[in-house]
């Protein structure tokens, strides 16, 4: 019997199962979240406790093997901020290229966010939205399930929801693909 070879060799940052993105057959992964309302006004930067929960999940998403495109990286968390007319045409392009949605919508809500929500369910992309524990959020937002493939994760840190993000991420692709039924 010839010893089996891993058919992509490891890394230190790659995660001992599968990575997600393999396992779904997708590459690219669209993550929105409040911009504007977390600079601070002193600087112009997202301090780094607005940073941490962005550069967790890409770090995350990475280490799955996704092509992640998030804003906040791309402008250099407030230092390169793009003009409106620059970031909008990238950013529902890249959210129209995109295999999966991901987004907290903010509490308070993030204007653009909820622009970006609308894109992504308006192309029939799988939307996960992780949704802070004791927040008020839109009704369009609690409804969003009724018109559009929508997994909502509720956290209280986002760390200790990975598990049930990835489990998410993986039910809104499966759901799109139509190859498991919408949760009731
Ligand atoms: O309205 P708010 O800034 O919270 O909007 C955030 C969302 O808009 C992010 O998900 C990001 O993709 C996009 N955005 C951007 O790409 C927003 C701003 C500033 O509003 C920006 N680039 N400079």
């Amino acid at each position: 019997m010839t010893p089996s070879t891993p058919a992509t060799p490891t890394t230190a940052s790659a995660p001992a199962t599968a990575p997600l993105a393999r396992e779904l057959g997708v590459s690219t992964l669209f993550l929105a979240g409040p911009f504007l309302q977390l600079l601070d006004p002193a600087t112009g930067r997202m301090p780094e406790p607005s940073r941490s929960p962005f550069a967790l999940l890409i770090e995350h998403f990475e280490g799955h093997g996704f092509d992640v495109h998030n804003a906040h990286r791309r402008e250099a968390w407030g230092a390169e901020l793009m003009a409106p007319d620059e970031c909008t045409r990238i950013d529902q392009e890249e959210i129209r290229k995109a295999d999966v949605f991901v987004a907290l919508p903010g509490a308070p809500a993030s204007p653009g966010t909820h622009i970006e929500i609308g894109w992504a369910s308006a192309f029939g992309k799988p939307v996960v939205l992780l949704l802070e524990r004791g927040r008020d959020y839109t009704f369009l937002v609690q409804g969003l399930n009724t018109v559009a493939t929508v997994e909502h994760v509720p956290y209280t840190d986002v760390a200790g929801a990975l598990p049930a993000l990835d489990a998410a991420v993986r039910r809104a692709v499966t759901r799109v693909r139509g190859t498991v039924p919408p949760a009731a």
